[in-house]
């Protein structure tokens, strides 16, 4: 109990330490700018301690919303202040080719995994019934703006199931399921002059990544240029505005960013519901699709969904962190829902001194202390302990809330952890392991 005061005490310090004004920067040593995902999770903390922040939180991301209704991944902060390293930022998105970009802030051509509506419930009905009301009011429109994009511009066949275009779309960039695609897919000039060894060591010096923590801990550095060439084929496509995305685009049915996506519908639905709303038809056909869609991506021989290749309809089968996801969303069969969450179980692919490794231990994939390809986030396995507790198995999600918030304590707050020691990695005081380090001690009080 005592372990758990201090450390919330902590969190609150970061997420005041992190306030930019009307949003939370990821951490003020790397990420000066907002970014989607971790917005919606620092407003799911910040909704336990002070709800119309929280709700400026969301709001201010709301705010750069695009036109045709896409909620951009990035909005660049006007006053970034300094930061060891190259910010590509805004020049190498130019999200202005598209007319719908905002004309009132610079912000990425692409999104992020759509955690909004589950925040936007969250914030709301921890705020005052007057403020409820205009909340849900103003918010309600825009969240049905977005996920209708997702279904017109991502999944324009009407499969039940949207496409990604980026490895920054999916949140976890350097998912050993991205990684594989691109370096067999998305040719990169960049990342072949990388291999020259002064090359290499120039590029070295011009990251801004590395200045907070080890190279060995980031993406690659080839990589990570690889996924700044992707940006070139989206920015020739003017981010939708040009018709038939060309081939050099990724097309990639993600199984985390649409078990997020029928998450967020639910309560989409649910929000529309409180305030005595309805969905457009089109977008409620969708909605419908979506469930049995996913389906299609569940391997019953891996026992694991996979994301698919959206053009050669091959499932690519690196078992990851997102392929246990569609446990957090409704509608799941109840054997396939037990048998994700056996994954979780002691001694099951899933399981590590601490939980749950992004990569499993024994997969040849696995880096125990490299970004998304090995270590454990805080945001994901929130995700998994209300996954667990929806399913109805309270006991494992509190068993991994309770070991989450072990792992913080042991390792600080910080942007990911060993899943092996618990070692604390990647940018120090990062907002989204706070807000939701609160929420998880509030569930296991
Ligand atoms: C690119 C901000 C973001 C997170 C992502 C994480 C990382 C950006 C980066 O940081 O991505 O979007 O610079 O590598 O992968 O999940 O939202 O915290």
């Amino acid at each position: 109990m005592i372990a758990c005061a201090m450390l919330e005490r902590e969190a609150r310090g970061v997420l005041a330490a992190n306030e930019r004004g009307d949003y939370t920067a990821p951490s003020s040593t790397h990420y000066p700018h907002q970014w989607l995902w971790d917005s919606a999770y620092v407003a799911i903390g910040l909704a336990h301690l002070d709800p119309r922040r929280a709700a400026r939180e969301i709001d201010s991301l709301m705010a750069a919303q695009w036109a045709n209704g896409m909620v951009p991944h990035m909005v660049f902060a006007t006053h970034p202040g300094r930061r060891r390293g190259l910010d590509l930022g805004r020049l190498l998105w130019r999200s202005r080719l598209n007319p719908g970009a905002p004309r009132a802030a610079r912000t990425s051509g692409i999104t992020q995994p759509p955690v909004l509506a589950e925040a936007v419930w969250r914030v709301g009905t921890a705020l005052d019934a007057s403020d409820r009301d205009d909340f849900f009011g103003r918010n309600l429109p825009r969240l049905v703006q977005y996920h209708a994009w997702f279904y017109r511009e991502r999944d324009p066949s009407g499969s039940g199931l949207v496409v990604s275009v980026h490895p920054w779309e999916t949140g976890m960039d350097n998912s050993p399921v991205w990684t594989h695609y691109m370096r067999a897919h998305v040719p990169s000039t960049l990342a072949d002059l990388s291999r020259r060894p002064r090359v290499r060591a120039g590029l070295r010096r011009l990251r801004g990544d590395t200045a907070g923590s080890a190279e060995s801990e980031r993406i690659d550095l080839e990589d990570g240029l690889r996924s700044i060439s992707a940006t070139r084929g989206l920015r020739r496509w003017r981010y939708g505005a040009s018709g038939p995305p060309p081939p050099d685009v990724p097309q990639i049915q993600d199984v985390a960013v649409n078990s997020i996506l029928i998450r967020a519908n639910a309560i989409l639905a649910r929000i529309a519901a409180e305030i005595g709303a309805s969905l457009p038809e089109g977008l409620q056909a969708a909605i419908h699709r979506a469930p049995a869609a996913l389906m299609t991506l569940w391997d019953p021989g891996a026992r694991l969904f996979f994301s698919r290749d959206a053009s050669s309809q091959q499932l690519l089968r690196s078992a990851t962190a997102a392929s246990l996801l569609p446990l957090y969303t409704d509608g799941l069969p109840r054997d396939v829902a037990g048998t994700l969450a056996a994954h979780l179980r002691p001694g099951a692919l899933f399981d590590a001194p601490f939980p749950v490794p992004t990569v499993p231990l024994n997969s040849s994939d696995f880096r125990e202390v490299t970004y998304w390809t090995g270590p454990t986030w805080v945001n994901l396995n929130w995700t998994l302990v209300v996954a667990l507790e929806r399913a109805g198995d309270g006991e494992m999600a509190t068993s991994l809330a309770r070991r989450t918030i072990e792992m913080v304590s042991i390792g600080g707050i910080r942007e990911y952890f060993s899943p092996t020691t618990g070692r604390g990695l990647g940018m120090p005081d990062f907002s989204w392991t706070a807000a939701l380090v609160i929420d998880l001690i509030r569930r296991v009080r």
